[in-house]
Order: structure tokens, then sequence, then C-alpha cells
């Protein structure tokens, strides 16, 4: 379903920005930062497969529900709307990727080819290129053993690159694609724009965050736990207490991307950045989350495929490089994450 049905006024030139997967989890918290940044100032496009909330529509001019691996739908965008920004979340998480590896293939990288599409077309038209933001993953990353994890310990960008998980492959297709489309789109033509789409892309850790809980990750143990333990609720962990990948708040996650997207070009070094912020066991997340929910009852149930999951993604990530490009620096380490924004924050929520 589409509407509305006519081209909107983009602003003073700067074009639409198209936000996909704009229900989704970091959709929520984005949408709302885009649009205060925004305000009367630039028209914000929103889709999604499911029809968005009020609250959600009350952040944009427009919306399409459908799917973005449909190209009805993405030349219906692209009729209605000058788009000169792409905000492209819209994906299937590991462990529902894993449980359909064709669906999410045709949803990760047959509807991200298709923005990369939608954008290098606009940005031709436009004669500039199209700022493409990409939220990638740790699922990026793959090592063969738990061995071969630990000999790793904190990895950059070029290291571990053969992800065992149909998400995790399809992220780094996509990440090659935006390198094709970013240097060396139409390379044959000789009048071809140097920069045609703008590519920038976070592998980001798990996220957690206070107001939304994940669903088809595997990195999802981190906020079920919390969750559950601020609703007074028994949690059996899927992973072995010593299981360990890196994770950061919703409200850094949100503002790297940010960050990264208002960062002049002529910084970034590479178009695909680590971001970092804590790194826990499961033991120590649910050792925290006993801090401030003393009588949860956490337990131990590992499921050996999502373990091996969770056993091929690093224990943590170099950012340096996003450091010294754009001055990342993550506002949550692992205390504060929860004593100034995840148990605040989900007290209020669940009226605790
Ligand atoms: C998942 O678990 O699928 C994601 C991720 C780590 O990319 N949250």
């Amino acid at each position: 379903m589409i509407e509305p049905k006519t081209r909107a006024p983009s602003g003073i030139g700067l074009g639409s920005i198209l936000v996909t997967g704009a229900g989704g989890e970091m959709g929520h918290a984005l949408l709302a930062q885009l649009a205060s940044l925004w305000h009367g100032k630039r028209e914000i496009v929103a889709m999604d497969l499911k029809e968005l909330s009020p609250d959600r529509k009350a952040h944009v001019q427009a919306t399409y529900t459908g799917d973005i691996s449909d190209p009805r739908l993405v030349e219906a965008i692209a009729a209605n709307h000058d788009i000169s920004e792409i905000w492209h979340l819209a994906a299937l998480l590991s462990t529902r990727g894993e449980r359909s590896p064709e669906l999410a293939m045709q949803v990760n990288v047959m509807g991200s080819a298709n923005m990369l599409r939608l954008a290098a077309e606009s940005a031709t038209r436009r004669k500039c290129p199209v700022k493409f933001l990409f939220p990638s993953t740790i699922a990026a990353y793959g090592v063969a053993t738990l061995e071969a994890k630990r000999a790793a310990g904190t990895i950059h960008e070029g290291q571990c690159l053969e992800p065992i998980t149909m998400y995790g492959v399809n992220k780094r297709a996509v990440e090659e694609l935006g390198r094709y489309y970013a240097r060396h789109y139409r390379l044959l033509n000789t009048d071809r724009m140097e920069c045609t789409v703008d590519f920038r892309a976070i592998r980001f850790p798990g996220i957690i965050s206070a107001d939304t809980v994940p669903t088809g990750g595997t990195s999802d143990y981190g906020p079920e736990m919390l969750h559950c333990a601020a609703q007074g609720k028994a949690y059996a962990c899927f992973v072995r207490p010593d299981a360990r990948i890196p994770f950061m708040t919703m409200p850094d996650a949100v503002r790297s991307i940010m960050e990264l997207a208002s960062a002049p070009r002529e910084s970034l070094s590479q178009l695909v950045y680590n971001v970092s912020a804590f790194a826990p066991s499961a033991e120590e997340i649910a050792a925290k989350v006993r801090e401030f929910f003393p009588k949860v009852e956490i337990t131990y149930v590992p499921t050996p495929e999502r373990q091996q999951i969770v056993d091929s993604w690093p224990e943590d990530c170099d950012d340096s490089a996003a450091r010294k490009d754009w001055g990342w620096k993550p506002e949550h380490d692992f205390a504060k994450a929860f004593s100034e924004y995840l148990v605040p924050k989900i007290k209020v929520r669940y009226g605790i």
C-alpha cells in the first residue's frame, strides 16, 4: 500500500530522507532524532513492512508500507520523492535469517540492492552524491572455532571476515555493494560521477535499549535478561555464562550513526567502521542485572546452534578508526549503561 500518491516538495534543494525499517528497534529512536534535526527543512519518508504506529508517523511526512525487495514499491518512492539520503535499516536479523536463509537473502541483499540502485539513480539525476547510511554488524565477522575467537581477541575491520550466518554473509555482501556504488559505479562510463553513492556503514555490536526488546537476533540474550528481570520474570539464557560479545546502548548506537552521517566525507578514511562500548560475558550481564533486580532468577540453557553463532562473533572490536576519523566516543560504559540509562528508563517503562 502506498501513500501519498503525489511527489512531495523536498525543501530547499536538500532533498528528502528515506528511512527503511522505520518500524524496527533502531528506527524507533532514529526517526525522532532525524525529525528534530530536520523539522521544517527536509521531508522524511518512512518505509516498513508493517504499518507504522501513530507516534512514529508523527515524525514523518510520508509513509510506505511494503517489502523493500519489491522493485515496484521502490520505483513508486523514486517517482514521488526527491531522495537525497537513505538510512537503510530494514533487515532480517541473525536467528530469524538462519531459520529462513533464502528469505533473509531476498530481504537483506535484494532489498539493499534496490535501495542502492535508488540512491545511484537519484544521485545521477541530482548530479550530487546521495548519502547512504547502513547499519552493518559484528555478524559480518566470523571465526570457525571458540579457540580462534579467543586467539583473535579484539579485532579491527579487516580481520576474520568469514561470517557463518546468512545474516552476516548478507551484511558483508551489502558492504561490498556499497563499496562498488561509492567508488566504481559504471566504471566504463567516461562521464561517470566520481562518487555516486556516499556509502557509510557501521558494524554495530549487540544493542540494548530500554524502550524496545529485539526479536530475531542472537545478541537478544542481553536485552532479554534485563527486560525479564524488570518485569519480575525468570530468564533462561540461551548461551553459556562465558559467552562474550560487544554491546552498546541504543542512544550511543543512534548517536554514532548520526555522527558518522554528519562527518565531512574527506575525513573518512574507510567506508565501514567498528564502534565499541563494552564487551561483557553473559554472566557479567547477569551479575549487573542482579545488582538492580536482586530477585531475578537467571539460568543457563544454552542452545548449541545459537551458541555457535555467538562463538563465531568477536569478543570485542577495535574502533580506533572511528575515534580518529570522526571523533567517536561512547557515552555509556558498562556501569553507566545500567545506572544512568537502562535501569532508570526501564523502571519508568514497567512502572516499578
Ligand atoms: C543479531 O543478533 O542478529 C544482531 C546483531 C548482533 O547484529 N543484533
